[in-house]
């Protein structure tokens, strides 16, 4: 099946989908991307918070075209990218979203070596915790699997607590890690983040995150940057991404969640896209 391109800008037009080869675009730097994707989500909020003008291919994970390994990243995964100037395909979203800001974007890097100590820190703080996919599947209908679950929970829990700490190294204020601006730490983070929390609230109806003073920190960052703009055009909407967890088989609604959820959670995030 062909990729869904996307014409992120009005000077697309020419455009004409290729269903054998690639498509590179001549006058914009080419980003493989899907919408769904968190790794990829972090590449697309340094595109979009960086300014840099970008033509977007959307790569449809599920049935990939055939010459997304051969012709883009022989990982098989997105996001990848191709500059302007370079037929070098870059991938791997934390150091290609480095490498955007440093090439295009300066203000989005920390601007001492203590900051960017304290962004990288908060990123393998994030990096670290187990993925929320981990917690979901997990079947907690027997005693063995409620307490495995209970022990994930709490892992994950305490590492949002060592990153909110962390946070607060950053800039006590906030609302970003930094204060005032956004840099690449944010945008390296929140996309797993916001999978993590809402998709917990999706499937457990409650929150992992309490709205406690303790959190608050956490709260303040979490809002700012999915408040924004580019989190906005670059997330699917949670309703999407819990679908597709649950068809995948990845995870399952717990029993009574869906009632909790309607009274705890105020509204999902809009889908940006029509199609994820
Ligand atoms: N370490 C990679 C991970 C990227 C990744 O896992 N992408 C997934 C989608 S979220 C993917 O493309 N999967 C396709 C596949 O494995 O077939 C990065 O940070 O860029």
């Amino acid at each position: 099946m062909a990729p869904t391109v996307d014409y992120t800008a009005t000077s697309d037009s020419a455009f004409t989908n290729s269903l054998e080869h690639a498509y590179f675009s001549s006058d914009k730097p080419t980003f493989f991307t899907n919408i769904g994707c968190p790794f990829a989500q972090r590449a697309n909020l340094t595109l979009l918070e960086g300014n840099i003008p970008f033509h977007r291919v959307e790569i449809d994970l599920q049935n990939k075209p055939k010459w997304y390994n051969s012709e883009v990243n022989p990982r098989s995964k997105v996001p990848a990218f191709r500059d302007l100037g370079d037929e070098e395909i870059l991938i791997e979203s934390a150091i290609l979203s480095e490498y955007l800001a440093e090439k295009y974007a300066t203000s989005l890097i920390p601007a001492t070596p203590k900051l960017r100590y304290l962004g990288r820190l908060l990123a393998d703080v994030q990096s670290s915790a187990p993925p929320i996919y981990q917690l979901l599947k997990i079947k907690s209908d027997t005693p063995e699997g409620l307490a495995e679950e209970n022990a994930v929970k709490a892992k994950l829990l305490a590492s949002i607590k060592e990153f909110t700490a962390v946070l607060a190294q950053g800039s006590v204020e906030g609302p970003f890690f930094l204060g005032k601006n956004v840099t690449l730490p944010d945008l390296i983070t929140i996309p797993i983040l916001t999978r993590t929390v809402w998709l917990y609230e999706y499937f457990f109806g409650d929150k992992l995150v309490p709205d406690t003073p303790e959190f608050a920190r956490f709260w303040t960052w979490f809002n700012a940057l999915t408040e924004r703009p580019s989190f906005k055009q670059s997330f699917p909407g949670v309703e999407k991404l819990a679908e597709g967890v649950i068809k995948r088989g990845f995870g399952y609604v717990r029993p009574g969640a869906e009632k909790k959820r309607q009274a705890a959670v105020p509204q999902a995030q809009p889908a940006a896209f029509a199609a994820a």
